[in-house]
């Protein structure tokens, strides 16, 4: 979602093919053995499978909202919080949705380890409208999508949780039209399709 949201915003044109995570084509596992998506194959071979360093290639291509731009102050900025989504929060974030596979705890035990991370953010958000300041940023875009998985989980809970900053910032973002564009399913890959050209010119 990050990925194809930064893709989305460059305008950098790349052949997209959608995968089903229980059944990934053999070409993929040829090319990486991690098989997570996403996965971007270079012409040369080279092959970057993380989706933090997809967004920045794309966003060093060509980045018309100044994300990260060539501003590697905030780049470091981005990936302090990125550090703290991806390798603690995204943890609480699985054992609190999928908690029936986790009987040790009840899911309430799940929620609110999860909470510290929306605790920092709402922290965050009720000084500037946006992670990184008054501006949308690479932030953003990488981490929203983790917490409007969190928060539909139990909807209601999120919705009189005490976190109204963290509420607005992320209705805003997916009502974004940004969010809405890489939210278009695509039919999934087969071998001998056409190439699916992305993001789709309008
Ligand atoms: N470090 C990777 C993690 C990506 C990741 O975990 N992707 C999941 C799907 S969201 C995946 O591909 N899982 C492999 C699987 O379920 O087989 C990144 O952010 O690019």
């Amino acid at each position: 979602m990050r990925a194809r949201m930064a893709l989305q915003a460059s305008g950098q044109k790349v052949e997209l093919r959608e995968v089903l995570l229980k059944d990934k084509p053999g070409s993929m596992l040829d090319i990486d053995s991690t098989a997570t998506v996403p996965l971007l194959q270079f012409a040369n071979g080279d092959v970057i499978d993380e989706s933090w360093q997809i967004m920045l290639w794309a966003l060093r291509q060509n980045d018309p909202d100044s994300w990260p731009g060539e501003n590697e102050k905030l780049v470091t900025d981005v990936e302090m919080l990125l550090e703290m989504n991806d390798y603690s929060f995204k943890s609480d974030l699985d054992h609190y949705k999928y908690a029936d596979r986790y009987p040790e705890f009840p899911v309430e035990h799940y929620r609110i380890q999860g909470e510290e991370f929306l605790q920092d953010l709402e922290e965050i958000l009720s000084e500037s409208q946006y992670l990184l300041g008054k501006n949308i940023s690479a932030a953003d875009i990488a981490i929203f999508p983790f917490i409007r998985q969190f928060a539909n989980v139990d909807k209601p809970w999120f919705d009189q949780s005490p976190y109204p900053n963290l509420q607005a910032w992320l209705e805003c973002l997916v009502g974004s039209s940004l969010f809405e564009a890489v939210m278009l399913r695509l039919p999934v890959w087969q071998e001998g399709d056409q190439p699916c050209i992305y993001p789709v010119s309008h």
